[in-house]
């Protein structure tokens, strides 16, 4: 039964990490699933990544070759399908339509979580793999997860960063910027800061690293700034992200919304089980 695998909360864990949250940019779960089910996601992660498990139409993208973060194209949607076994898939998203992952996606913590920040309808902006591999991987720099430039008619709230098998400053652990969310968009947000702005906000006291072992997770507003320097081990890093947000949010130019997973008429597991495709995606003006 997958409901032993998932950690149960009470209210009033709740409500101690939704005012960390509130008052840091950021907090930590702790384990919130089970070693066997951490296992079984990595191995989903690993089967997703050889073509052992295919799910047509479904996102992938692949680190920059050389392990340079500047030269990836962050909008390149001719090159965000699967192209052949490898470790060094930097992103695998649509995982709301991933059967494995959409159990833990659906959670309670989530639902619980999710209810108290955003309120009972509730959309996922993206829920995706984030893997640093072992062969040459790139740093992401500092940003925040909203922009003025997102066609999208409101902002994301709050993502949750889970680790499948562990993470440290070693092999490029999550690391955020204490208190940062209180400064509304900095600069263009999602993209990169100026001089200016890292002297302002990178302030080392401020940085910290969030150390995971395998099956805990983190949660950050979309408004922290956050990042993560290079792996440095001989494996690959791979974590878990699903960011929430309000479901009257939509794509501006294609009036599209966002997979709705709490609330009425979202998502079923019988629903994504039946579906022989990931369907288009938010930004793809086609049916
Ligand atoms: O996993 C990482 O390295 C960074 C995480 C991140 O940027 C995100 O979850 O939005």
């Amino acid at each position: 039964m997958i409901n032993k695998n998932l950690i149960k909360f009470n209210n009033k864990q709740i409500e101690k990490i939704v005012k960390e949250l509130m008052n840091k940019g950021y907090a930590r779960l702790g384990q919130i699933i089970s070693k066997k089910y951490t296992k079984e996601l990595l191995k989903r992660t690993h089967d997703l990544m050889m073509g052992k498990i295919k799910y047509k139409n479904m996102f992938f993208k692949l680190d920059d070759p050389s392990g340079n973060y500047f030269n990836i194209k962050h909008e390149d949607v001719k090159n965000e399908f699967f192209s052949g076994p490898s470790v060094r898939y930097k992103k695998i998203k649509d995982l709301e339509y991933e059967k494995k992952f959409f159990k833990l996606i659906k959670c309670n913590l989530f639902k619980e979580l999710t209810n108290k920040i955003i309120g009972k309808n509730v959309s996922s902006m993206r829920a995706m793999i984030l893997n640093k591999s072992y062969i040459n991987s790139s740093i992401l720099p500092f940003h925040q997860d909203v922009s003025e430039k997102w066609p999208m008619t409101g902002k994301p709230s709050f993502t949750i960063w889970l680790s499948l098998n562990g993470a440290n400053k070693n092999n490029g652990c999550l690391k955020v910027v204490e208190n940062s969310h209180k400064h509304s968009v900095i600069g263009d947000g999602n993209n990169l800061l100026n001089k200016k702005l890292i002297k302002k906000f990178l302030n080392k006291k401020n940085i910290k690293y969030l150390k995971c072992k395998p099956g805990e997770a983190v949660m950050f507003s979309n408004y922290t700034l956050h990042g993560s320097d290079k792996n440095k081990t001989k494996n690959n890093r791979v974590a878990f992200t699903v960011c929430f947000m309000d479901s009257k949010i939509k794509h501006k130019i294609s009036k599209k919304s966002y997979p709705k997973i709490f609330g009425k008429k979202s998502l079923t597991f019988k629903y994504i089980s039946k579906l022989k495709s990931v369907p288009t995606k938010v930004y793809e003006l086609n049916n």
